[in-house]
Parts: structure tokens; C-alpha cells; sequence
């Protein structure tokens, strides 16, 4: 090693590869036309045990990348058959589910401006060869580690940590442009358990927060096609484009299944009552003031009940 440092030792980058990968180890990609090159490369890689998968050219790169979602990171190649290191990023960074993938280029060419190109196209970094092995491990590392704390700020920003659904905030974010891009009207659910304070005052706020993790869990269950989260305590929220009576179907099933189901160790039944925005209009804040009165309604009417 050129220097010791325990940011990018051995150990270290064991870890970081670990932990990105659980047990089959972080899925590389690399797009090399050289076998010289790509055997170097994953021979580098294979060090700090990443799972490497090698392909000729820019339009086998892409091929693999669309039929894995689980490649973490593409190291690609500048000159390269059919489609090129640069192209490939490009068409990669103009599809939103790419967003999350590390790319770092490479390529032995002698144009500088190669670099520029690749890192405004979208690539994380880009590497000249031939390289020293130890750069390429600390870029490729701190590639790895910005992105990990990337998705960590946005999984903490995005959901609620007890019910693990998305919380108010993504809805607000997020609510608006599911319903301008939908294809059919949406509508939103708004849901409160009934006398969750009782729960609280006889039970306790540990056991409270238990049910309110099962009502998570069950929600998210019961709604996996839905933008599902907590809005606020003991309130949950869902949007979605289904049909109106294909939708008052399920939350009537919905309702039932909760009635039949006894929560925690307590052994707490559980019910709650529904407000909907039916096929809603205008903006986000409209459609829970209308879900929001008829939730209000269902309460006032005896609880446990959906009010459309
Ligand atoms: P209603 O049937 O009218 O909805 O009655 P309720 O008791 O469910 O409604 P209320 O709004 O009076 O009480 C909601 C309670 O939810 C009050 C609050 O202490 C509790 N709560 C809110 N957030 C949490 C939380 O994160 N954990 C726990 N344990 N309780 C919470
Ligand atoms: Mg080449
Ligand atoms: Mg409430
Ligand atoms: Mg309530």
C-alpha cells in the first residue's frame, strides 16, 4: 500500500462490500471489449470479494442491466463495439430506474476531455488506464459509500421509521404527480383506528406502538399496489388509480379482516374507520379534505366504517 489509511484498508472495503450485499457479495458489472482489461479489473474486484459479471460491449451492458436490477455498480469502458462507455451512460442516466446504479468509466485513450464528457453524462467517476490498483479501489469504495449514504438520507427523509410505510412527507412530495401522471382518476383513502387513545392509556404507548407497527405491516399487505403511508399518530393514507368499487371492495375486506384479528400479546381487537376522496380533483390538499370530512363522518356515524 502507498499509505495506511484505515478508510480505505482492506478490512474496511470488506465491509463496505458486505454489508452493500448481504451474503452473494456487491454485483458488479464490467464492460470492457478487452478480455486483457476485463480479467484485470475483475481480478482487482474479486480481492474484496465482489460478484463480478463481464460483458463485450455497451449494448450486452445494457441487456444485463435490464434483466438484473439487483448490478450495483458498472465499470465501463470508453471504446467498445455497437454501443460505447459514454452512450451507454447517457442512455442509462436518461432512465429513471438507473439512478441508484454506480457508474465509473474507464478508458486508455488519449482524448482528455473523455473524463468531462462521462462525469456530466452521470457517471459517479471516471478512471484513466492504465491505473494504480489502489486508486481504483478507493474510488470504486467511495463511489459505493456516497451512494449507500445517498439512500440512507432518502430512506430516512422518505419513510416512517416505525410502520416502515412512506410517511407524510413523501406523500406530499410525491401525491401531486401520481395524480397528474395517472391514466384513470385517483382516489385517496384516509384510514384512523378507532379509540387508539384508549389502547394508550390502558396498555401503554410500547404496546400502542405495536399495533400501530401491525397496522403497517397489514396495510402494507393488504395495499401492495398502493402508495400506502402513515399520515400522521394512528392515521394512514393510501392513493391509487384502481376502480372506485374494485376499491371499496378491498377496504371493505379490509375492515373485516381487522375485525377478525386480535393484536399483540394483549390480544387487542382493532378497528377503524374510512374516509374516501373518490376519484378526486384539483390538488393533493383537496383530495384529503374530502377523504379527511368523510372519515369525519364515518366517526361521527359509529366508527368501524367506510364513508365515500
Ligand atoms: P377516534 O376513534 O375518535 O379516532 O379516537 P382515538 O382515540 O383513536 O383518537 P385521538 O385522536 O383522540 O387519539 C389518537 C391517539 O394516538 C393520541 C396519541 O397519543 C396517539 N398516538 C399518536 N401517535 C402515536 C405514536 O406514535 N405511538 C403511540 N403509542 N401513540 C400515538
Ligand atoms: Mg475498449
Ligand atoms: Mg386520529
Ligand atoms: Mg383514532
Amino acid at each position: 500500500y502507498v499509505t495506511k489509511d484505515s478508510r480505505y484498508s482492506f478490512g474496511h472495503v470488506i465491509k463496505v462490500v458486505e454489508r452493500l450485499s448481504k451474503n452473494q457479495g456487491t454485483k458488479v458489472l464490467v464492460a470492457d471489449d478487452s478480455a486483457t482489461s476485463r480479467r484485470f479489473i475483475n481480478s482487482l474486484l474479486q480481492q474484496y470479494r465482489f460478484n463480478v459479471i463481464e460483458v463485450e460491449n455497451g449494448q450486452e451492458a445494457l441487456a444485463k442491466l435490464e434483466g438484473d436490477p439487483s448490478i450495483r455498480m458498472l465499470i465501463t469502458d470508453h471504446n467498445m463495439p455497437l454501443v460505447n462507455g459514454y452512450d451507454l451512460v447517457r442512455m442509462l442516466r436518461y432512465n429513471s430506474r438507473f439512478q441508484d446504479l454506480v457508474i465509473i468509466g474507464l478508458s486508455a485513450e488519449g482524448d482528455n476531455t473523455l473524463s468531462a464528457k462521462f462525469i456530466k453524462a452521470g457517471a459517479n467517476d471516471f478512471l484513466k488506464k492504465p491505473f494504480f490498483h489502489e486508486e481504483f479501489h478507493c474510488r470504486i469504495v467511495r463511489s459505493l459509500e456516497a451512494q449507500e449514504m445517498l439512500e440512507t438520507i432518502r430512506n430516512l427523509a422518505n419513510v416512517d421509521p416505525l410502520t416502515k410505510l412512506k410517511n407524510r412527507r413523501y406523500l406530499f412530495e410525491q401525491g401531486e404527480q401520481l395524480i397528474r401522471n395517472a391514466s384513470s382518476p385517483v382516489s385517496l383513502v384516509m384510514m384512523d383506528i378507532d379509540h387508539f387513545k384508549a389502547v394508550n392509556d390502558t396498555y401503554g404507548h410500547i404496546v400502542g406502538d405495536d399495533l400501530l407497527k401491525f397496522m403497517g405491516l397489514e396495510i402494507a399487505s393488504a395495499f401492495p399496489d398502493m402508495l400506502a403511508c402513515r399520515f400522521g399518530g394512528e392515521e394512514f393514507c393510501l392513493m391509487t388509480e384502481i376502480d372506485a368499487g374494485e376499491l371499496m371492495a378491498r377496504l371493505n375486506r379490509f375492515l373485516e379482516s381487522l375485525r377478525s384479528k386480535e393484536f399483540t400479546e394483549a390480544k387487542i381487537a382493532l378497528t377503524c374507520s374510512v374516509g374516501v376522496c373518490v376519484r378526486g380533483s384539483g390538488f393533493l390538499e383537496e383530495y384529503v379534505r374530502v377523504a379527511d370530512a368523510n372519515l369525519y363522518e364515518a366517526k361521527r356515524q359509529g366508527r368501524d366504517r367506510i364513508v365515500s
